[in-house]
């Protein structure tokens, strides 16, 4: 096993809820078969390179905290080897089933795309070394077309013909070195896809050309024989005012319209779903009705900051509604749960890697386990199914089968002096939640 950025982390096993011991789960217990499969199958956690390894801890208002001895090494390409040692040694030691990450995160850019993807082949050589002996799968592999100055005005949206060529280039060879190391999907996030004002913006140009760009991608994942699922990653705000990612509904009406809705499907974040002021399960359950539920996002957001503060899950009741939705979709194969997430730049030790990703795959493996009990229950599913019922027989089923137009209901509802409503029970249902807890 590595051990060499940090030897006094264990190798986390499931100790149960009655463990004192913080390198253990309390609940995750990955072999544990719950609803008919094990617990690590419906969970499929996947460890975020750029926050887990990355992220120092920096803020707009001041610098890093992290400890983190391997972004002190300057060599930059000796830099990029130790930060996947360290990574390797991280999910080994979680026993983390997957792992996702930007093609910048983890090679640097040379002074040409040419150089830049040679840095990233020797990088992503080395992967596939590690993923010989170490037990972790790349849930996804993305492009990271937002850090660099080149993409002020956007990338498949930017005014500027050669970055949008820039952007192309970048995609195709980061879905190439994903689809070599067999990542499971491949996800578009539109970091600076969107517009801070439409003083110099032409709005219909920038929509058509990020569906150009997506549409070359669907084509190019064909032309390579990539089999993963294709995933675009919305988002309301930040970093520019109006992106155009901005949730699930928008994304919906954005990929039925340019003909892309069967290529792709959607991953879904607890903090941008905040942002745009939805709830994880609302964005969750309007991909899910639609078919197009690909991946989550797994953190949350400060419900009294607007910001994306990605924090690590540890709300139950959230990951209640939010295993609930997943059990009702028949899981999130071949997506999962990446942990997009970071620590707070008080958390700052080594050691916190691993506090942070135990706390949250516990919360997300405590609430897998009370969804199942509500659904077993079956006491909630039976009150949506019976609050409907009305729509299975008589005027209601001449409404659902196109049967009824507006002169027919008129008719029917005409003379009729008593309509009938029933109470919706919201406080009754919540209580009937905390009882599975
Ligand atoms: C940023 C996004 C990003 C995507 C991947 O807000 O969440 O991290 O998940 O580009
Ligand atoms: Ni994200
Ligand atoms: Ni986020």
């Amino acid at each position: 096993m590595l051990n060499e950025f940090f030897p006094n982390v264990p190798k986390i096993q499931y100790e149960g809820p009655e463990s004192d011991n913080p390198f253990a789960f309390k609940f995750y217990d990955p072999d544990k078969a719950v609803a008919g499969k094990p617990m690590k199958d419906h969970l499929r956690f996947s460890l975020a390179y750029w926050q887990a390894i990355l992220s120092d801890g920096a803020d707009p208002f001041g610098a890093g905290t992290m400890q983190r001895p391997w972004l002190s090494i300057t060599d930059p390409m000796e830099q990029a080897k130790a930060r996947m040692r360290a990574m390797f040694e991280a999910v080994e030691k979680l026993g983390m089933p997957f792992f996702c990450f930007h093609d910048r995160d983890i090679a640097p850019e040379g002074d040409t795309l040419r150089e830049t993807n040679r840095n990233l082949d020797e990088i992503v050589s080395l992967i596939k070394e590690y993923m010989q002996h170490v037990n972790v799968k790349l849930l996804w592999g993305t492009a990271c077309l937002f850090k660099h100055p080149r993409f002020a005005h956007g990338a498949g949206t930017s005014c500027n013909p050669d970055v949008f060529a820039y952007a192309a280039a970048e995609v195709k060879k980061a879905m190439e070195v994903t689809h070599e190391l067999g990542g499971a999907n491949y996800v578009f996030w539109g970091g600076r896809e969107g517009y801070d004002t439409l003083l110099h913006t032409d709005m219909k140009i920038e929509l058509d050309n990020m569906a150009r760009l997506l549409h070359m991608a669907a084509d190019y994942a064909k032309e390579i024989g990539f089999k993963g699922q294709l995933l675009i990653e919305p988002k309301p705000k930040e970093p520019t005012v109006h992106q155009y990612d901005y949730d699930v509904g928008n994304i919906l009406s954005f990929l039925r319209g340019y003909g892309l809705d069967d290529r792709f499907k959607i991953n879904v974040e607890q903090n941008h779903a905040i942002l745009a002021g939805h709830s994880f399960q609302h964005e969750i359950r309007l991909a899910r009705i639609n078919n197009m539920l690909g991946s989550l996002d797994a953190n949350q957001g400060d419900y009294l900051l607007g910001w994306d503060t990605d924090q690590f899950t540890t709300n139950l009741y959230e990951a209640i509604a939010v295993m609930y939705e997943v059990l009702h979709a028949g899981g999130l194969a071949p997506g999962g749960m990446n942990f997009d997430a970071k620590l707070r730049r008080q958390s700052f030790e080594p050691d916190d890697i691993f506090l942070s990703h135990i706390a949250a795959m516990d919360t997300y493996a405590r609430g897998l386990e009370v969804a199942d009990r509500i659904i077993n229950d079956g006491t909630l599913d039976r009150f949506v199914e019976e609050r409907y019922a009305g729509y299975r027989s008589g005027i209601g089923k001449e409404i659902v089968d196109g049967k009824a137009d507006f002169k027919k209901l008129e008719d029917y509802i005409i003379d009729k002096a008593d309509i009938q409503n029933r109470s919706g029970r919201r406080e009754w249902l919540e209580s009937l939640i905390n009882r599975f807890i």
